[in-house]
């Protein structure tokens, strides 16, 4: 008894001498969980906005960064976020998608040809739409979309230069509806799996190859596991920063702002991280082994007309979305 009365007398004095923070605990200690390694800009630019949180609200709004899939996988993170487990996660598109269908307008394959288009549809019309339908499943969406990328394909196998070379191809695709039906499209044997497992899949063989934008093979090590990689654009892919509806309300308004602020800054800084990536991500990349080739975007689209992709979207999202997302880019296939 005595024992454990001096342990806890003595503590108080420690935590006081180590760390002011902990002389008081934060009014909002809340936890964000995300998916990517933390060399990953949109874990430097989230690390940098919660400490700029904790200073501008003096302490009050503490959130502690789960990366790198520490807390489970994406479908693990979403029921979480909704069930108050944690109170932020950054889903892609693809992945929030599984519970709001229409998120994944944006990686319509081939819609987008740059990122001029890509943030004026995403800040504008496309993403509002999309923002409030994540709102009606009770999350909260920040304003600004942070960047994944334009996804490529890679494979251990031969390289992929058009549609021809699709046929068959074991590749894996995220949790995703939309990308299990365009590959599928595309003549391939798609098969959906967690981002915490593409690099075990790859090497073990499970599956061939995969697709993902340049900075997330290079983050991920993934060109130790895959031989060539195929420039195909094939879909602009973002994240959205989300909040538990509940927790988010909860927080009084002049600290939302302090938060939202701190966040949309920071996902305006991490676009520019990625754009800058783009330029140099390929030299690296090709320097750690990994060959490239152009594709025939037009041997893929041609593909997915045929077999009835378009179509079968454009009723899926409604004629809403759809009429928003080629206000941004002009007909659609
Ligand atoms: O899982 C993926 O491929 C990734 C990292 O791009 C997403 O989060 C969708």
């Amino acid at each position: 008894r005595r024992v454990a009365l001096r342990l806890a007398a003595g503590l108080p004095v420690a935590a006081l001498i180590a760390s002011p923070r902990i002389a008081r605990a934060a009014e909002f200690e809340w936890k964000y969980g995300h998916n990517l390694p933390v060399t990953h800009p949109l874990h430097i630019r989230a690390q940098e906005a919660m400490e700029r949180i904790l200073r501008e609200t003096n302490g009050r709004v503490d959130i502690k960064i789960f990366p790198n899939n520490q807390l489970g996988g994406d479908t693990d993170m979403l029921s979480q976020v909704r069930s108050g487990g944690i109170n932020f996660f950054t889903p892609s598109a693809l992945v929030i998608a599984t519970l709001v269908p229409v998120a994944a307008i944006n990686a319509l394959g081939f819609a987008f040809s740059d990122y001029d288009q890509v943030w004026k549809a995403m800040d504008g019309g496309v993403g509002g739409a999309v923002r409030q339908a994540i709102s009606r499943v009770n999350l909260f969406a920040f304003e600004k979309m942070w960047d994944n990328g334009f996804r490529q394909m890679t494979t251990s196998g031969r390289a992929i230069q058009g549609a021809a070379q699709m046929e068959g191809l074991k590749i894996r695709v995220p949790v995703s509806p939309l990308s299990i039906s365009m590959f599928r499209g595309l003549g391939a044997s798609p098969a959906s799996l967690q981002f915490s497992e593409v690099y075990s899949a790859l090497q073990t063989k499970i599956v061939d190859a995969q697709e993902n934008p340049l900075p997330i093979i290079q983050v991920a090590k993934l060109y130790e596991v895959q031989r060539s990689c195929a420039l195909s654009n094939h879909i602009w892919d973002g994240y959205w920063f989300i909040a538990n509806g509940r927790a988010w309300r909860g927080l009084p308004a002049d600290l939302q702002r302090i938060v939202s602020n701190a966040i949309n800054e920071a996902g305006l800084q991490q676009r520019a991280d990625i754009a800058g990536l783009n330029a140099t991500v390929r030299a690296d990349l090709a320097s750690k082994g990994l060959s490239f080739n152009a594709t025939d975007p037009e041997s893929f689209r041609a593909k997915l007309r045929d077999s009835g992709f378009y179509g079968e979207w454009k009723t899926r999202f409604g004629d809403e979305a759809w009429g928003l997302l080629e206000g941004a880019v002009g007909k659609l296939a």
